[in-house]
């Protein structure tokens, strides 16, 4: 969408705070022994206390009202009896909306003491974010966010995935602008807009370019590859990008 009244401002910044909230208060307590549908429940509780909906339950069914991936999938993970362990790569992901508005976070962490390369990835992919988002402005062009977040993970010897994308978000989860992609496209020309609501999320991985769908048909796997998601809801102005779910 395109943000333009106060009630746009405060609608989006309303449900960006609560899926802040709720994405801090999920890493929190994602410590070993837990399950990620225990957490999930916490995000349920923390929705319906603050009045607004979980995105991927209301606009897709999804089973969960977070998605929450752990080492080998990459996003859309199904909550359930998955326990997590210490040293594990973990993805917390949360949409929601309120008052007809949307927001869109997620963050990839380790449990704990993990290996070198898993915290490396996390921290390249909000590095590819926060390279990402100096581009981030009215006026630029669409693909300097995916030249920047290429160049990130190149400059460490890591890859992008190259079929997940950010989007635009605000009165839905998914809208227009419908990609903008983590990798240099120059046929990509599109301008960004003042006021344009977008959801910028850098896959940062360390080998493969491509996640695929598992059986279940909704999460993302990749085969021999960990990857780290680093993802914000932004508004673009001329006065700097302002970070809803902060
Ligand atoms: N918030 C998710 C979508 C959740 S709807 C099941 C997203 O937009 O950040 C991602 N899209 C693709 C991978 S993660
Ligand atoms: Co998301
Ligand atoms: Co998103």
């Amino acid at each position: 969408m395109i943000a333009k009244t106060e009630e746009d401002f405060n609608g989006l910044k309303e449900i960006g705070k609560v899926c802040g909230a709720i994405r801090n208060e999920l890493v929190r307590s994602t410590k070993p022994g837990v399950t990620t549908k225990e957490l999930d429940e916490i995000a349920g509780k923390m929705f319906d206390k603050e009045g607004a909906e979980s995105a991927p339950k209301g606009e897709y069914d999804f089973p969960g009202y977070t998605c929450i991936s752990v080492n080998e999938e990459v996003a859309h993970g199904i909550p359930g009896d998955r326990i997590i362990q210490e040293g594990d790569l973990v993805n917390i992901d949360v949409s929601g909306s309120k008052n007809g508005y949307f927001a869109d976070t997620g963050v990839s962490f380790v449990v704990g003491e993990g290996e070198a390369i898993l915290q490396k990835i996390c921290d390249v992919a909000k590095e590819a974010f926060d390279t990402g988002l100096k581009k981030a402005k009215p006026g630029s062009r669409k693909n300097a966010l995916g030249k920047a977040v290429q160049s990130v993970a190149k400059q460490h010897n890591l890859t992008v995935i190259t079929n997940l994308t950010g989007h635009g978000v605000g009165r839905s989860i998914h809208e227009a602008p419908d990609h903008i992609f983590n990798y240099s496209t120059r046929w990509d020309d599109e301008i960004l807009k003042e006021g344009m609501v977008i959801a910028f999320e850098p896959f940062i991985s360390t080998l493969e370019e491509e996640v695929f769908q598992s059986d279940d048909g909704w999460t993302y796997l990749t085969d021999e590859s960990f990857v780290a998601q680093y993802e914000h809801t932004i508004i673009l102005t001329k006065e700097g990008p302002i970070i809803t779910t902060l």
